[in-house]
């Protein structure tokens, strides 16, 4: 059994003592732009040695304390660039499949027992070459790095953080002790921690950051400082950024068409630009085989719905379900093609461009879809006991998530009550009836989500059909 906080309680001293800008120290400047920015060359093997192999795989290089990403993609030569990379600060890099499906952490050997290191600076124009060998990724030599002493856990010391054994799998990442202010001992508190349970998976791209077993998606505390994550202020979980973005939204949204023929899939992104920035452009990055055919509805100067194939770029008009225009909310809800649906770890970066439109260079802000399947949820009326029955499972054997009841007119197809958010535990709820008209028809749904990181920004809702309340 791993036990993280052993671990770090023994390597405390040291670590404190000798770490490098001293436990807890920022290295941010406040401002996304601001400080040394220089594009980085590189090339990366596969485990076999081969360079043409990578072709198409994609590395993006982490920026320890605000978690923003540069991001290249490898050539048919195993060469890839990354663009304005801040090398003043820490980094660190992982590496994703052609399908941007995270596959390998940087593993740099540890001088503490059962530890690696992650983070590096960079100190020359061309970094030394990698070699994947998933699920880590190594250097081959360390010339012009300046390696930081943050740690991460690596109990059995075969150069793999525990975290990321699961990686290539797509099974559930490792579960680790339970929370606390400082959880994994390591002299950082969490807010300021890169990697709060210290498993080497960093909090943007780890599905479960304070590592309790309960993915962030449903877990009110994901970073496990003891406060709600949506209580008024907490803006210290992942989808929230200190630089260029204040924040980020991905909602995944499953719902039955409405003439019956099936259910939608569709994404929703969301980001709402810092004042303090102007992007030349906001768009998303991601795998082709996910989201090249997808779409999203227009509307004509007459005001009708036309279907157009979307350019993954993000519009902050009013008309994109961005809220108000030019409240620097951008976002764009997308279709998917019929039986696309993201992977488990498959990661999406939103895109500010800058420098010039000839020659955009972007900072990106990472994604990452944990391994959930929603399925199609249906529901039943006991007119007997007034109660609605929720039936299926909308996140398989999951249960930390909430679901609601809205009843409708049938006639104007206007909502005239709904619930309040019931826990995923209990499948039965009671309607409020003295509202309802006996001479009107009524039709009521059910919508299950997973909870709020970003308030009203549900990261999955299922959404049943609409039945006659009767
Ligand atoms: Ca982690
Ligand atoms: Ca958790
Ligand atoms: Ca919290
Ligand atoms: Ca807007």
């Amino acid at each position: 059994m791993r036990n993280i906080s052993k671990i770090f309680a023994s390597t405390l001293v040291t670590l404190t003592l000798s770490s490098c800008g001293g436990a807890g120290d920022t290295e941010s400047v406040p401002c996304a732009l601001c400080g040394d920015l220089n594009d980085l060359r590189g090339s990366i093997a596969s485990k076999s040695g081969s360079q043409a192999q990578m072709q198409g795989w994609v590395i993006a290089s982490f920026e320890r304390d605000t978690g923003i990403a540069r991001v290249g993609e490898v050539d048919n030569a195993g060469l890839y660039t990354l663009s304005k990379v801040k090398t003043n600060l820490s980094q660190t890099i992982a590496l994703f499949t052609p399908d941007y499906i995270l596959q390998s952490v940087l593993s740099v050997p540890g001088t503490a027992e059962k530890t690696i290191k992650q983070f590096v600076k960079f100190g020359r124009p061309v970094i030394p070459k990698l070699i994947n060998n998933g699920p880590i990724v190594t250097f081959q030599d360390f010339n012009g790095l300046t390696v930081m002493n943050d740690l991460a856990s690596d109990m059995d010391g075969d150069g793999i953080p525990d975290g990321s054994v699961s990686i290539g799998g797509g099974a559930a990442l490792n579960l680790a002790p339970s929370s606390a202010i400082d959880q994994d001992l390591d002299g950082i508190a969490n807010e300021k921690d890169p990697d709060i349970d210290g498993d080497g998976i960093v909090n943007v791209l780890d599905p479960d950051d304070n590592g309790n077993g309960v993915l962030d998606v449903f877990d009110g505390d994901a970073n496990g400082d003891l406060f709600n994550d949506t209580a008024p202020g907490e803006t210290d979980t992942d989808l929230y950024f200190k630089e260029g973005a204040d924040w980020i939204a991905v909602q995944f949204e499953l719902k039955p068409i409405e003439d019956g023929t099936g259910n939608e899939t569709t994404l929703k992104f969301t980001i709402k630009i810092n004042d303090s920035f102007v992007p030349l452009a906001v768009q998303i990055r991601g795998a082709p085989s996910l989201l090249n055919s997808s779409t999203y509805i227009a509307y004509d100067a007459d005001g009708n719905p036309q279907i157009q194939l979307w350019n993954r770029q993000l519009m902050d008009d009013g008309i994109s379900e961005d809220s108000n225009s030019s409240d620097r909310i951008f976002a764009k809800k997308i279709v998917l093609p019929s039986a696309k649906l993201p992977r488990a770890h498959e990661t999406i970066f939103f895109q500010l461009a800058f420098g010039s439109l000839s020659a955009p260079s972007y900072i990106e802000f990472p994604y990452v879809f944990p391994n959930v399947k929603p399925a199609a949820i249906t529901a039943a009326y006991d007119k007997s006991t007034k109660r609605v029955m929720l039936l299926g499972n909308p996140f398989g054997e999951i249960q930390d998530y909430v679901w609601q009841i809205y009843v409708w007119n049938a006639t104007t197809g206007a909502s005239v009550w709904n619930s309040k958010a019931i826990p995923g535990g209990t499948k039965q709820y009671s309607i409020q009836d003295q509202f309802l008209d006996p001479t009107v028809e009524y039709k009521f749904s059910v919508i299950a989500q997973s909870l709020d990181k970003i308030p009203s920004y549900p990261s999955y809702a299922i959404h049943s059909k609409k039945y006659d309340l009767k």
